[in-house]
């Protein structure tokens, strides 16, 4: 092909003429035009044009090919090509019978000079400029037509090429009920083809006049193989045969050309699709398998629920395939996620999970661990074993799953993503994630949309997930047309670029071939590529449905239908490639296998569901104590060395611009670390910064979260001259640190949140941490807490340490920016509310947050996130850990924590006392239990209300599990206040509905006590939080009055005087301002002004004015900025 590129190029310039005689001189075989015009085999000649007989047509032969070239480049530039060419395409008479009317007749140029008698330009034929005005052409002058109908042919047959490679899927044969299209109902040459005119678009049937016309082909295909030219009928039928025989190429949506490139080779080339018989016998075996377990397990269990794969068995043979071929690329971890259907054929025949362990379930029997288990087809599995074919360990991991639809996708990339971390591996050549989806949930459940997203991002990629849809055709009762708007189920796929390969399940080979693409094209590029099996379900929904009630045209056809099974093995049969006596052999040699397995779980009485775990993490819990806690505190060292690095702005190495609003930013921090003092930001960052230290892996994400959504954090410096350059300090704490990835994500929750529950799953040595922007948006990501953060552990046996910071507190800031329904996980929390805990147990603390399914933490201190973050890795085990984290709080001067809370002596506390109020507790009448932010409201009221004495203000930070000791304490310190338990919540939200039964049970507990708790707060409400900034208000003051009563006159006086003070120091601090700055203004006018007429003078002599002029507003401008700083900081320490 680029031989015959080469030659028109050669040839471009020689004008018409000399064409003709170089076609003279190809017959006398001498010097180069020879071999350039030459016909070879890899450039057969092409024959001539349909219509013509003229053995001298310009346009036969491989002429017809240069003449192709000639006319595209004069079509893009009439200059670029000889005067000649350009009269003869234009249909500019010179010379030629003006008068001809025959347009079958061609159209000959004047004979020119041949090309050794051209010598220079003045002798190439001249123009006859005047008679080519196009409105004034006479029809004798028009272009001759049968020259046009020959180019318009090959544009027309490199237009369907065109069409088939972009549209031929919309007709493949892909249904094997033949029920979503028709075949052959339209022919666009008479033949029976699926390529019908709505998929070429056009009416191209004059061009199908002469099926044996030979054309060029374009290099946009590769259908010839090596041969450049092809008759029209040939061209027709290979392009039927790979774009609408079994497989539907969805391709041509995907913007690079490499790829595209690629993808068509793949298909295009004649021979693409080719299996020696060793490898059908391997693809029929493998069928065998999986057509065999649902046969047996339908033998055994007729109406057992077990969601079989039958009408989809090839699914089987293409996900062994992909591992096969995958292992010999050098992948050593699989991650599997997948629903209900064909799952346990999955753990039979892809796993090799022995098949007597998978009908132990069938059994019913008693589990021997604790945990109340799952479904026998949402188990997870993990597997190591050796691939025969490749004779290459490969570890095979089946992630557990809850019903809910797809939603294991985020959580199967994130933990390939982190296992790919783990194993240093940045292209995703070691770890494959495989999903395996259904047609209906694929393109109805918005989590793969939101997971497809993450495929790209830097942070998030698995470097290339291998999707398969195992598509039915049906959802449960419903038709694909009631149930999605879209083509194909597989649509939702092509915002991500990935190449679609719809395939018919009938046809073993077409979707072996299938699998074999998608692994090259994911090894090759690194990106997500889908596979969509079409087939069909043979029985209902599950095994106890009739599919008959709701779909029973579709199921009178279904059952007619020979399995793929059968139809392969006669194929094969027929070939010669295996007798009916090996098929048999087949068959039989399998069912024994199930039959042996059926027999050994005859023996079993018990199950474990520790044997159905996805992340075992074994070495992790070999000879641990899960109940030693070690200590969270650090050394003063440590702070400061951290601190030190944390508030500087990068070493100067990095030469580094930094945003001048950070500067100052960082220079509070430096002031806070030389104070010893921390705030959210810095507690935050020691612990961080510590666990690194450790060897501790953290990764923060979420929305944002690089800077903070409240502007706190700042991470992630920016260079602000220069694109993309970063520098984030806590990268660069130690030199044998462990990694910190902090990330903005994409705007998901529910695929973020889900994707780092699985980052977390894959190593307990790491502080994986989800930041909700406003905790009340995670319940867009419902689904994964309720289904795997709640209650992972519980059904799967499982641990994970995710961390979830969800902002919460009200601050006027209207309903949906102000909770993250602290109630809902106080309410999934699964400790007993009635059951009185052994506090004297001196592992009480370790064992209550290990037999809880998770911690939810309110925090008011620094301190208390420091010692809780690191905590997650301090513990035996692993647990999810909710925190409320504030947001006015994240600045407030009191929510600081001075350095020895976090020193070596220091712990988390669950619970803080009140300091003021222990010395003397016979003086309190009113003791309140609060959590969150609301303490520091109720410090200020207090104050205000000159109760310092007689209320005690008691933080339980850590709710759950809820720290009973601590509360007997209190109760038996205050022993004759009043209780009260105070939010900021409406009373149906917060945490009073999951503290006030514990606290009865507290108080039953206690002795000789007849105190109970109430409730002062909000009333109850639907919405969170009132929008309206008056109402909040007034909620506020009243629930304030509530607790401490109304002031009396004295103090509404004293707090009046109070805010007149601090009205007048502000004024007064301002007018002292104003004037400093008139002042610094005048001062630096004066001084500029004498330095720039210095200056100017001593440059040029000239009055200095202009300099002067321009120099001041930059320093003015500067001066202002200092000043305003100097104020604001005023301001704020008033
Ligand atoms: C999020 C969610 N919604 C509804 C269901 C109930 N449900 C279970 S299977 C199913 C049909 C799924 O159809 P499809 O995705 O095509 O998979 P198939 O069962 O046909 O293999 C439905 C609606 C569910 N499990 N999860």
């Amino acid at each position: 092909m680029n031989q015959c590129r080469l030659r028109n190029t050669m040839l471009f310039e020689i004008p018409l003429r000399a064409h003709v005689a170089l076609k003279w001189m190809r017959h006398n075989k001498a010097g180069l035009p020879i071999r350039q015009l030459r016909t070879d085999s890899s450039c057969k000649a092409p024959k001539a044009p349909a219509k013509s007989k003229d053995a001298d047509s310009l346009l036969n032969g491989s002429n017809a090919n240069y003449i192709d070239g000639l006319y595209s480049r004069w079509k893009a530039n009439p200059k670029s090509v000889d005067p000649s060419w350009d009269a003869y395409f234009s249909g500019k008479p010179r010379g030629a019978s003006t008068k001809s009317t025959d347009k079958r007749k061609h159209h000959r140029p004047p004979i020119a000079p041949s090309p050794a008698r051209i010598t220079t330009r003045t002798e190439l034929p001249s123009r006859n400029i005047s008679t080519t005005n196009p409105v004034s052409t006479t029809a004798a002058a028009a272009p001759p037509a049968m020259d046009w109908k020959y180019i318009d042919d090959h544009l027309t047959v490199q237009a369907i090429i065109r069409a088939y490679q972009t549209r031929g899927h919309l007709a493949a044969d892909l249904d094997p009920l033949g029920i979503v299209q028709a075949l052959g109902t339209t022919s666009v040459d008479g033949a029976r083809r699926n390529a019908t005119e709505a998929v070429l678009r056009q009416h191209y049937t004059y061009v199908f006049n002469d099926l044996n016309a030979t054309f060029k082909l374009p290099s946009s295909t590769m259908i010839g193989g090596s041969e450049q030219f092809l008759p029209l009928k040939q061209i027709l039928d290979r392009l039927e045969r790979i774009y609408c025989g079994h497989i539907g190429v969805e391709y041509m949506q995907i913007t690079s050309l490499n790829k595209t490139n690629w993808i068509r080779e793949r298909f295009e080339k004649p021979d693409a699709i080719q299996f020696s018989p060793d490898e059908k016998k391997l693809i029929l075996e493998r069928l065998t398998r999986s057509t065999g377990f649902e046969n047996f397990l339908a033998k055994k269990f007729s109406s057992e629920k077990r969601f079989g794969l039958e009408g989809c068995d090839i699914m089987i043979p293409i996900l062994k395939e992909i591992i096969d071929r995958s292992t010999s690329l050098g992948v050593e971890s699989v991650m599997i996620g997948m629903a209900h259907r064909g799952r346990l054929n999955v753990l039979a025949n892809i796993c090799r999970k022995p098949i007597a362990d998978i009908l132990g379930q069938f059994h019913g029997l008693k589990a021997t661990d604790s945990g109340s288990g799952d479904v026998k087809y949402h188990l997870g599995l993990y597997m190591e074993r050796l691939n025969r074919l490749t004779n290459r360990n490969v570890r095979i991991t089946v992630v557990a799953n809850p019903s809910h639809l797809e939603h294991v996708n985020p959580v199967v990339m994130g933990k390939a993503r982190a296992e790919m971390y783990q194993r240093g591996d940045t292209t995703g050549s070691k770890v494959l994630p495989i999903i395996i989806h259904g047609d209906a949930s694929f393109c109805g459940q918005g989590v793969v949309y939101e997971s497809l997203h993450l495929s790209d991002l830097p942070n998030y990629t698995t470097h290339g997930t291998i999707h398969v849809v195992s598509n039915n055709q049906v959802g449960f009762t419903t038709d694909p047309r009631f149930s999605r708007s879209s083509r194909y189920c597989t649509d939702v796929a092509r915002v991500v670029n990935a190449p679609i390969f719809h395939v018919n399940s009938d046809d073993p080979e077409a979707c072996i071939h299938c699998a074999r693409v998608s692994t090259d094209y994911r090894a090759t590029f690194h990106k997500d590529v889908v596979i969509d099996i079409v087939g069909y379900r043979r029985n209902g929904h599950n095994e106890a449905d009739e599919p008959m009630f709701t779909q029973p045209l579709m199921y009178q056809r279904i059952s007619k239908l020979k399995t793929c099974m059968v139809l392969y093995s006669e194929k094969l049969i027929k070939e010669g490639v295996i007798t009916a006596a090996d098929y048999k052999a087949m068959i039989t040699k399998y069912d024994k296998i199930c039959e042996d397995a059926w027999e050994e779980s005859k023996k079993m009485s018990t199950i474990k569901y520790s044997s159905w775990i996805d992340s075992p993490w074994t070495a992790f819990f070999q000879g641990r104590d899960r109940l030693k806690m070690c200590p969270t505190g650090v050394s003063l060292a440590t702070l400061k060395k951290i601190g030190e690095i944390y508030s500087s702005p990068p070493p100067k190495e990095h030469k580094f611009k930094v945003h001048k609003g950070i500067l100052r930013i960082l220079a509070l921090r430096r002031k806070l670390v030389e104070s010893k003092q921390a705030d959210w930001s810095l507690g935050e960052a020691f612990a961080f910064g510590t666990l690194v230290k450790d060897g501790i892996h953290v990764r923060l994400s979420g929305q944002d979260v690089e800077r903070g959504t409240f502007s706190h954090r700042h991470h992630v410096l920016h260079h602000q001259s220069r694109d993309k350059v970063r520098y984030n300090s806590i990268e660069h704490l130690y030199p044998d640190q462990a990694d910190y990835k902090v990330s903005n994500s994409s705007l998901s929750e529910c695929a973020v949140l889900g994707f780092e529950h699985g980052y977390s799953m894959a190593n307990p040595h790491s502080v994986v941490i989800w930041e909700g922007q406003f905790g009340d948006f995670c319940n867009t990501a419902q689904c994964i807490i309720d289904t795997f953060i709640a209650s992972g552990e519980t059904k799967w046996v499982r641990q994970s340490g995710l961390v979830m910071l969800l902002p919460h507190s009200l601050e006027g800031m209207g309903p949906e920016h102000s909770s993250g329904r602290i109630e809902r996980f106080l309410q999934m929390s699964d400790d007993d509310p009635d059951v009185f805990p052994d506090t004297c147990d001196c592992d009480f603390v370790a064992r209550q947050l290990m037999e809880i399914n998770w911690i939810v933490t309110n925090l008011s201190t620094p301190a208390n996130l420091f010692h809780a973050l690191r905590r997650q890795v301090a513990m035996g085990f692993r647990k999810p850990l909710i925190n409320f984290s504030p947001k006015s709080l994240l600045r407030h001067p009191l929510a600081r924590s001075p350095f020895r809370d976090f020193n070596e002596c220091s712990e988390f506390k669950r619970l803080i006392p009140d300091g003021k109020t222990a010395n003397k507790p016979d003086c309190v009448t009113k003791l309140i239990f609060c959590s969150g932010k609301v303490y520091y409201d109720l410090f200020k009221e207090r104050e205000d209300h000159e109760q310092d004495e007689t209320v005690a203000l008691v933080r339980i930070e850590q709710l759950c599990p809820f720290p009973y000791d601590l509360i007997m304490k209190e109760l038996e310190l205050y022993e004759s206040a009043e209780l009260l338990w105070v939010q900021e919540e409406h009373k149906n939200q917060g945490a009073w509905s999951y503290v006030q039964p514990r606290f009865d049970t507290a108080l039953i507990k206690k002795e000789n006590e007849t105190r109970c708790i109430s409730y002062v707060g909000r009333l109850p409400n639907s919405a969170p939080a009132t929008g309206n900034k008056v109402q909040f208000m007034t909620e506020y003051k009243a629930f304030m009055t509530d607790v401490f009563g109304e002031m009396t006159e004295g103090n509404k006086q004293r707090l009046e005087s109070i805010v007149k003070e601090q009205q007048a120091k502000a004024k007064a601090a301002t007018k002292a301002g104003n004037e400093a700055l008139d002042a610094a203004k005048k001062r630096a006018e004066h001084s500029i002004k004498e330095k720039a007429e210095r200056t100017e003078e001593k440059v040029t002599g000239a009055p200095a004015k202009s300099l002067a002029y321009n120099l001041k507003p930059f320093f003015l401008e500067r001066i202002l900025e200092i000043l305003k700083e100097y104020i604001q900081m005023y301001l704020q320490y008033l």
